[in-house]
This record gives structure tokens, C-alpha cells and sequence, in this order.
């Protein structure tokens, strides 16, 4: 007996609205918990969305390029109809139907589906389970051929099937980009025909290699130029002495070593800047320009920027002041794994009220980070800068950390930077102010 499960779109609340990049299952397909199903695209960065449940896909409520939001339905799923192969492949084969009459009840199921919104009702009313595959611009491909389309940019809805049932092959993709190629090659000698300048050539200067940006690159590429353009940056540069706090937290690693907890200077700054926050609450809100209003946040969501093979990406700590600072340590290490294996839900990159990027390891003496809206500061933190202390202990060394906050003009000004730069400094520099 089958049993029918709507899948729906959750964990995204914080946004209006998201685009249906990719659809990387068809109809008919066995699927396990976990795997993805669709690639989302959010203003923040693609994620794919895996699927909650085990089972067999029954009916896909939703096409590529679709704008989707929370709660809408995104499949349909018989989680307790489990198929072979062979049995898979009759039912998608639908021998005895024409390719209109499968047609027509597949747009019956999905109006009764809409409409009624019962899944049990919706079974029984159709006992068949064939699929219409027919129409090369379903885009009925395997994930195998999806992920490859994905990774070359094809929308899959053109290209041609030619495969049994007109499925889709990965032949079809690469002819599909072949012919493409040569079609704007014919035009431009470019791919990049939308570009309003014209393809940049330097071919007359010397060789040159293409590179494909990745998704994320070019999502962040598109965010920056955004905020860079929209909103009057300063930066305001700082130094704490964190030589106190560096050997606090050396002993505290060492103790924590054995629970294979890491203390980065990081997780103090992380810390010490929700301190900071809570005084100057200006730093911790949005700008809203519509209602001439600015919306002071009474929570603590920290964003993180992580470097990442595939990009920047910036997952969110939630509600940081009532962390402690093992906690903290613990959730950057989970968020930047989870950033690094693309496992970041929507949830985990949005709601932040402020950012701190992290140059620390890479060294440097300063930056200027680049505001991730409609937040309206970020911290930079570079490599913490080793100083023979040449007035009392001729041994001693001074830590200091530089810190670079980037802020929103429009909403705060010099002398406000320079005061929440001031404290925050006092933050790490007075180890107890930091605990309390
Ligand atoms: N000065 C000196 N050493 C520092 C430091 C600093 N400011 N910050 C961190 N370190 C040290 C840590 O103590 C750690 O040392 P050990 O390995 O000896 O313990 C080492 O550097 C590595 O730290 P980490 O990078 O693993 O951890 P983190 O908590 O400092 O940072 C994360 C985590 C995810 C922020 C970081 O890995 C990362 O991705 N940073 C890049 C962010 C980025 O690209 N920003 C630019 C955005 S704008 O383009």
C-alpha cells in the first residue's frame, strides 16, 4: 500500500522568496533521506534542499525558475512504496496510454492535487501511476544528468531527450552546450553575449584561461557590488592588546584539549562583540528606507564569514549572548564544516544582525570588510600582530589584534565608530568584562 507525503519547502522564513535553481530528482525515482532534491537560490547563496523522507517520488509540484516560499509544496512522495528497478522502469513507461491521454491525467492529478490538497483522496482516485516522460522539455533527466547540468550551467528544460522515453542523456546535455557554443561563437566568438560591454578579449596582449565562477562566487560577486554601491562605507581601524586574554586561553585549550574543544581568539571577539552590541545597539540594527525607520534588534545573531572551496559564505550564529564561550567555539567549528561540506540549510544563513570576518589565519594588518545588508556593520579581525614589549619585562611580548569595522555612514556616524571600537577593545583587552 502506498502511503502519500507532501514535501514542503521549510526553514525559510527569513526570506520572501527563493528561485528553484535546479530540480535534481524526477518523478518516479527512488530517493533517500537526506538526498537533494532542488537547488535553491536565496539572495544570500545556492543551497540544495534535501528531501526528509525515503521513498518514491510521486509527483513534482514545482518547475525550474519558480519562485517557492515557505510551506509551499515541492513533491510528493509514496514513502512506503519501495521499487525495484524493473518495476520503476514499467512505471514510467505507461505502455498502454498515449503520451496526451498520460498528459491529461497528469494535469488531473496535479488540478486535483491543488485543489483539494488531499493526498489519501488523491491516491485512491488514481490508481494508475503512470508519467508522462514524453515532452523532451519536462526535462526528465537522472540526478547524475541533473548534477551535470547544474555543474555547466544547463537548463535542462532545452535540451532535447534522447534517451529511451526521451529521457535525457548526458550526450544530450554536452551537444546541447556544443551546439550553444558554436551558435554564439558564430555571433560573438563569446558565451558571454549578455555582457553590455562586450566579451573582454585580451587575445592581442597574450594567452588567457576562462574560468566558470561558481554559483556562490557569483551570488557573492552580485551582493558586494550591490552593498558597495548602495551604502556609504567607512572603516575604522583599531588595535586591543590581547596578551592577557591569549594566555587565558592557551591554559583554557590545553584543559579543553582532552573534549577536543578549539579556543580560537575568534570565539572571544565573537564574545566580546555581543558585549559590545548590547551598548551600542545602533550597530546591532537594519535601515529601512521605506518607513524612514531604523529597526534596533533585541537579539544577538552573529554571522560568520567562511572561506570555503566553492566561496564566501556566511552562516549565523543564533542568539550568541546566551552562549558560552565552549558553546560558541563549538558552533563555529559546526557551521564552518557545515559550510565547507554545502550542507548550510537557508535557516543557517539568514537573521544575522552582524558579521565578523576573520582573517586571522591568513595574515594581514588590516581591511575593509564589506557590509553584508541590511545589516549595518561588520568587523574585520586580521593576524594578531607579536611586539617585543620594550618598556618593562624586555622579555615579555604584546599581542595585539587588529580589528577593522566597516559601518553604514547613513546610520552611524565617526564618532559613534570610534566608541564602539573603544569598548570593544576594552572587552578584550579586561578578561573579566568579557565573562560578565
Ligand atoms: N591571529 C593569529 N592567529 C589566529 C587568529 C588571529 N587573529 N585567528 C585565528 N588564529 C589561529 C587560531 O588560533 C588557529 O591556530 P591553531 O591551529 O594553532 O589553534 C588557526 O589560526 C586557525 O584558526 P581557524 O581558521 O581554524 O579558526 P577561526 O576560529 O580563527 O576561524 C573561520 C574560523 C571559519 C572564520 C575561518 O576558518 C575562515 O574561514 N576564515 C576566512 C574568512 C574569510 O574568508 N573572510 C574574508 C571575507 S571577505 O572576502
Amino acid at each position: 500500500m502506498s502511503n502519500l507525503k507532501e514535501i514542503k519547502i521549510n526553514d525559510i522564513e527569513e526570506f520572501d522568496s527563493v528561485e528553484v535553481v535546479s530540480i535534481l530528482v524526477s518523478e518516479g525515482d527512488h530517493i533517500s533521506i537526506d538526498q537533494p532534491l532542488i537547488t535553491i537560490e536565496s539572495e544570500k547563496a545556492m543551497m540544495d534542499f534535501p528531501s526528509p523522507y525515503e521513498g518514491v517520488i510521486y509527483k513534482i509540484a514545482i518547475e525550474e525558475g519558480r519562485q517557492v516560499k515557505e510551506g509551499d509544496t515541492l513533491a510528493v512522495i509514496d514513502v512506503q512504496h519501495s521499487v525495484d528497478v524493473n518495476e520503476k522502469e514499467s512505471l514510467i513507461k505507461a505502455p498502454d496510454l498515449e503520451a496526451d491521454t498520460v498528459s491529461e491525467r497528469k494535469q488531473d492529478k496535479l488540478d486535483s492535487f491543488t485543489v483539494e490538497n488531499n493526498i489519501d483522496k488523491n491516491l485512491e482516485a488514481h490508481n494508475t501511476r503512470s508519467i508522462d516522460i514524453s515532452s523532451p522539455s519536462t526535462g526528465y533527466a537522472s540526478p547524475a544528468v541533473h548534477e551535470y547540468a547544474r555543474e555547466l550551467g544547463v537548463d535542462l528544460t532545452l535540451v532535447k531527450g534522447t534517451g529511451r522515453q526521451q529521457r535525457i542523456t548526458k550526450d544530450d546535455v554536452q551537444l546541447f552546450v556544443k551546439n550553444s557554443v558554436s551558435k554564439k561563437s558564430n555571433k560573438s566568438s563569446s558565451l558571454s553575449t549578455k555582457h553590455d560591454e562586450g566579451p573582454l578579449n585580451f587575445s592581442s596582449y597574450g594567452e588567457t584561461k576562462s574560468v566558470e565562477l561558481t554559483k556562490i562566487q557569483k551570488i557573492t560577486a552580485k551582493n558586494m557590488q550591490s552593498s558597495w554601491q548602495t551604502i556609504p562605507h567607512v572603516t575604522h581601524f583599531e588595535q586591543a592588546d590581547v596578551t592577557l586574554l591569549e594566555q587565558h586561553r592557551k591554559e583554557l585549550s590545553e584543559k579543553l584539549a582532552v573534549k577536543n574543544i578549539k579556543l580560537t581568539p575568534l570565539t572571544f571577539v565573537v564574545k566580546a562583540l555581543v558585549s559590545t552590541l548590547k551598548q551600542f545597539p545602533k550597530f546591532n540594527s537594519s535601515l529601512d528606507l521605506l518607513s524612514s525607520k531604523l529597526i534596533l534588534k533585541n537579539y544577538f545573531h552573529i554571522g560568520i564569514a567562511v572561506d570555503t572551496p566553492q566561496g564566501l559564505l556566511v552562516p549565523v550564529m543564533r542568539d550568541v549572548d546566551k552562549m558560552t564561550v565552549i558553546q560558541v567555539a563549538e558552533e563555529i567549528v559546526k557551521l564552518s564544516q557545515l559550510a565547507r561540506d554545502r550542507k548550510l540549510t537557508p535557516r543557517h544563513m539568514s537573521g544575522a544582525s552582524m558579521t565578523i570576518s576573520s582573517l586571522g589565519v591568513l595574515g594581514g594588518r588590516a581591511f575593509t570588510p564589506i557590509i553584508n545588508p541590511p545589516e549595518v556593520a561588520i568587523l574585520g579581525v586580521s593576524k594578531m600582530i607579536i611586539q617585543e614589549n620594550v618598556t618593562s619585562d624586555l622579555t615579555a611580548q604584546k599581542k595585539l589584534l587588529p580589528l577593522s569595522l566597516s559601518y553604514d555612514h547613513r546610520v552611524i556616524n565617526g564618532a559613534d565608530a570610534a566608541r564602539f571600537s573603544s569598548y570593544l577593545k576594552d572587552v578584550l583587552e579586561d578578561i573579566w568584562k568579557l565573562i560578565l
